[in-house]
């Protein structure tokens, strides 16, 4: 780590800010280019500290940047992981206000219930599904406060992985029910196509990104506790969506999560 005490709560004002009201914000590493990945947690450490402490409660966590075409569309070549609260949750169907986010985007995601705490390192794909309740499919509603979408590694890990809104909805299903790699996935905006893929574009399996997601908090100390609701990461590019747009998502086998997007 290359950060002191005092650069974290700096930084951690600087993202709660930034998420808090909504504007965008330089990439932090143009203030401090030695910035590490560590760095980066625990910056995302103390913001899910102050969040718990104003009345937040944390529902589970979010693998990010877990398919080859998030790593592309963002630039970076490492998966990260972040938090998730009650406030982030929005109903299926509902309008979504865009006014309290920055530049927000869609991503269709295989969600995961846990019926039994995980705990790193070494965890594997293996023992996420005997961990799993079930799956259910997701929206993600991403939101870089980072201007431009410049930004780095470090830096998207401080801003929590751009999470801002998930939705939950279609059909819950048990994994051994169901060839996860191999479900199909479309995204219409507007009633029209614009991003399909397989769930197997997550790291082989969106189980394996669980894995990751459960041995990165084992470095932080940190389990996977039972009933945390986890997203294991966009199978697509993420779409931009403005007032206005609506979003369907089909999955194969899990049904459609579909919202609307308003000022
Ligand atoms: C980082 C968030 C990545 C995912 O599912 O890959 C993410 C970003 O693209 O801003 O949530
Ligand atoms: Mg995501």
């Amino acid at each position: 780590m290359t950060l002191s005490r005092e650069d974290i709560v700096r930084l951690c004002e600087r993202v709660e800010g930034a998420q808090t009201r909504a504007y965008a914000i330089p990439k932090l590493t143009n203030e401090y280019p030695q910035m590490t990945i560590a760095d980066g947690y625990a910056v995302q450490n103390e913001l899910r500290r102050r969040f718990i402490a104003q009345g937040h409660k944390q529902v589970g966590w979010k693998a990010g940047l877990t398919s080859k075409a998030k790593m592309q569309q963002m630039g970076v070549s490492v998966p990260s992981i972040g938090f998730l609260t009650d406030r982030m949750a929005r109903p299926e169907s509902s309008a979504i206000s865009t006014a309290d986010l920055v530049h927000p985007r869609v991503e269709c995601e295989v969600a995961f219930v846990m019926k039994a705490d995980l705990q790193g390192p070494g965890c594997t794909a293996a023992d996420v599904l005997a961990a799993t309740d079930y799956v259910l499919p997701a929206v993600e509603i991403i939101d870089s406060r980072f201007s431009g979408f410049k930004f780095d590694l470090a830096s998207v890990i401080a801003d929590n992985g751009s999470s801002a809104r998930f939705v939950g909805g279609g059909r819950a299903r048990y994994v051994e029910d169901l060839d996860l790699p191999t479900l199909g996935v479309v995204m219409e905006k507007n009633g029209e196509i614009v991003a399909m893929g397989a769930a197997a574009a997550v790291m082989g399996h969106p189980a394996e990104a669980i894995a990751m997601l459960v041995n990165i908090l084992a470095e932080m100390d940190e389990i996977l506790p039972a009933g945390s609701f986890v997203m294991s990461g966009g199978i697509t590019e993420a779409i931009a969506v403005k007032p206005g747009d609506s979003i369907v998502a089909r999955f194969q086998e899990l049904g459609s999560v579909s919202m609307r997007f308003v000022e």
